[in-house]
């Protein structure tokens, strides 16, 4: 890697913050437990804590220490991210959706817990993102102004004009074959609006200053791009062993990057959406090791 992460050691930053955010998650977790039928309980337990990258809260957090965010509760707040995410998967997994049967190395959530309570066990976990977002906004520290421009930033993101918005157009484009800017404009809403929420939400929770929260959603835009492609380029390359989940995009006649442009124009996109990544991020005078190397870890990632 160049330049400012060049010495940087992403592995042991992974891990450490990864770490963190799981002990937040866990508390999320057994205080909604407390609340649902054992059933419920399961099937939330089996989506949330089976083994993620926790890409989303680890941005955050970036995006937090980046804008000069010192509080150790931050990983209170990232964990909504996890929670929405956590439950975009499952319902996604669902027979009325993608029907997978394989996520993070483990049967999916309803192949063991059935589809209702996957359904429902999803349906929890919304709540209980915002409740989060706000409880962390506030243990780290910001006004009740900031919490509610935090609550608001994680529920544009997840709904209709985000995450949920980008689902849709997915679904209605399985068997029809999407130009380039369709496919860019789903991707950036199915998986660029959460992950740049990731960014700004941190960046809102550490008081960063507007030209900052721009530089996130440049960044954002394109390590999304970046990561979706990545994300057909494996499907294209790896097995589902490797990858933990099923490799099903190309498989249920969805258009994919690399069906439209091949292996290696694809990841060369990929390799160019991280380069405009970083630039943004240089451009803001964000000089965080941590951000950097995320950005090339999306493209390089194995799963
Ligand atoms: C009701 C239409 C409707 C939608 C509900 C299901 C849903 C909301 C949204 C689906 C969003 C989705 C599945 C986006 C893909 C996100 C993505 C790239 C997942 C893989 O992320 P990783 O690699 O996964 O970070 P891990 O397992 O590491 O957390």
């Amino acid at each position: 890697m160049t330049g400012i992460a060049e010495n940087f050691d992403l592995s042991a930053y992974l891990r450490a913050e990864a770490l963190r955010v799981e002990g937040a998650l866990h508390a999320a977790v057994t205080e909604v437990s407390d609340l649902v039928p054992v059933e419920l309980e399961h099937a939330i337990a089996h989506g949330v804590l089976s083994e993620g990258k926790r890409l989303r809260p680890v941005l955050c957090v970036a995006a937090y220490g980046a804008c000069g965010g010192r509080s150790p509760r931050i990983s209170e707040l990232a964990v909504s991210l996890e929670l929405i995410h956590a439950y975009s998967l499952m319902h996604d997994d669902l027979p009325c959706m993608d029907d997978a049967e394989l996520r993070r190395g483990l049967p999916t959530t309803h192949r063991v817990h059935g589809d209702e309570a996957t359904a429902r066990a999803g349906a929890a976990l919304i709540p209980l993102a915002a409740l989060r977002a706000w409880r962390g906004a506030r243990a780290v520290g910001v006004s009740e102004l900031t919490a509610r421009a935090i609550v608001e930033e994680l529920c544009r993101a997840a709904g209709a004009g985000g995450m949920v918005g980008g689902q849709v157009l997915d679904l209605r484009a399985e068997g029809s074959v999407l130009d380039d800017a369709a496919l860019d404009r789903l991707h950036r809403l199915k998986t660029g609006a959460l992950l740049t929420a990731s960014l700004r939400i941190g960046a809102l929770a550490a008081g960063a200053a507007c030209a900052v929260l721009e530089a996130f959603d440049s960044y954002g835009r394109a390590v999304g791009l970046a990561f979706q492609i990545t994300d057909d380029v494996l499907d294209a390359t790896a097995t589902a062993t490797n990858l933990g989940k099923n490799p099903s995009d190309s498989d249920r006649g969805k258009t994919t990057y690399v069906g439209v442009h091949g292996l290696e124009r694809a990841a060369d996109r990929a390799r160019k959406e991280v380069a405009r990544a970083r630039a943004a991020l240089h451009r803001a005078d964000v000089g965080d090791p941590a951000l950097h190397a995320l950005a090339q870890y999306i493209v390089e990632r194995r799963r």
